[in-house]
């Protein structure tokens, strides 16, 4: 018997079938984000990562050009078991004659990467990109008292919907666009009403703009606190939570986004009783929001339980969100989608039985359960889930291949 029989054989016992959880995992989407291969800096303006966000590393083979992001993209991709959507930023624009402002771009400066997807039958999600820009004033958009500040970064908004749009139609798949704003003060505010009120009049002159939900679904990413942007966040937890919930639009969590010791695993259950469908940015922050490359930790693991048992895989948007710029970049993020994925394969090969145990309060019972499931043979069943998709378990040698021949030449 192989490795996998076995296992299989093993799950069965605990009244786990693991063809339906190889079948289910194959079936989740995975949007990931374009912007670990190039530590977030894109195409349209060159300027330095700002917004409180901060990559940390030199290591070598970055891509500097839409063709070399591509080709990353595709390495990247290759090695990627299941599915995914690529997810981009409005920096990563692509101007072919004179570059626009950020106010003003529209949907031929992302054609490219409208051919790139549609090419590989791929959905296209989308971030309006409201940092690293000389437009953002004391660290404010969208919240800024400045109109002629506030009042371009609405219209980005509103063009950046129109992008989307375009992405869904093209592409064919429904455009996840994502607002999250890093506007904030690094010292204690007199004013803490007045940005956000002026947030949520902004978000309503984007949410102006007319588009088609089916479409392209509108999330709202909150946040704690960005470096130099340490004591108030406009874009706060309560903040985004209401005015997703009163606008009918989809909360979105970033678990980098919230104190330390605050779990997003346990948020979920809560935002799924009030919500259609909810998006998640999954990331490892260590310490703080550092945004290392996800792994197959608890947390992960608890995440993907959360989604798994409350069965709505097909209610949240499943999004990676993390950039280390210390290591090969080609292997971040393979390492970060596969440990996504291996973690909700972990979720899909809990029994269904642990549930009733909590109900019967055998709370013994469960704890010893969930201890054994931490070292069933979840690997056997991974490796026949890579066999069959046709991606090789051993990434690192590709990886290393590809750094060798083209990510070292790039100087
Ligand atoms: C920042 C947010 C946001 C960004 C990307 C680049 O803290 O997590 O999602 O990481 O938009
Ligand atoms: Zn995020």
């Amino acid at each position: 018997m192989n490795r996998y029989q076995e296992a299989k054989t093993m799950y069965e016992a605990l009244g786990v079938d693991t063809e339906m959880a190889l079948s289910a995992l194959s079936d989740v989407t995975v949007s990931v984000h374009c912007w670990q291969g190039d530590d977030v800096i894109g195409f349209d303006s060159r300027e330095s990562l700002s917004g409180g966000i901060q990559t940390t590393g030199n290591y070598p083979g970055k891509a500097r050009t839409p063709e070399e992001l591509m080709a990353d993209i595709d390495k990247a991709f290759s090695l990627m078991p299941g599915k995914q959507k690529l997810n981009l930023h409005a920096s990563y624009a692509i101007f072919d004659g004179e570059p626009v402002g950020r106010d003003q771009i529209r949907p031929e400066h992302f054609k490219k990467w409208v051919d790139f997807a549609k090419k590989r039958g791929l959905g296209l999600d989308f971030n309006p990109t409201f940092f690293s820009h000389p437009m953002v004033k004391d660290n404010l958009t969208l919240s800024s008292p400045d109109e002629t500040v506030r009042k371009y970064w609405v219209e980005h908004g509103k063009a950046c919907l129109r992008i989307s749009q375009y992405f869904a139609e093209e592409t064919g798949y429904p455009c996840l666009m994502n607002i999250w704003i890093p506007d904030g003060y690094k010292d204690i505010p007199a004013d803490r009403l007045g940005p956000r009120a002026r947030f949520k009049k902004s978000l309503d002159e984007i949410l102006s703009e007319p588009y088609d939900p089916e479409k392209v679904y509108v999330t709202l990413e909150s946040k704690v606190f960005g470096i130099g942007l340490e004591s108030y966040t406009v874009g706060s937890a309560e903040f985004c939570l209401s005015y997703s919930t009163k606008k009918g639009i989809t909360p979105l969590m970033d678990n980098g986004h919230y104190h330390p010791t605050e779990m997003v695993s346990d948020k979920i259950s809560s935002l799924l009783l009030f919500n259609d469908k909810i998006a998640l940015h999954v990331t490892r922050p260590v310490r703080w929001d550092s945004d290392h490359v996800v792994l197959f930790d608890d947390e992960t693991r608890e995440i993907a339980k959360e989604i798994v048992r409350n069965d709505a895989l097909d209610r949240v948007l499943i999004a990676t969100d993390y950039f280390d710029a210390s290591i090969n970049r080609i292997s971040a993020w393979v390492t970060g989608v596969r440990s996504v994925q291996k973690a909700l394969l972990f979720a899909l090969l809990q029994p269904a039985c642990l549930k009733n145990l909590q109900d019967d309060n055998d709370m013994t019972s469960l704890m010893v359960m969930q201890e054994e499931l931490k070292t069933a043979p979840i690997g056997d069943v991974w490796n026949e889930y890579l066999r069959r998709q046709n991606v090789p378990a051993d990434y690192l040698t590709e990886v290393k291949e590809y750094e060798k021949k083209v990510l070292v030449n790039r100087k």
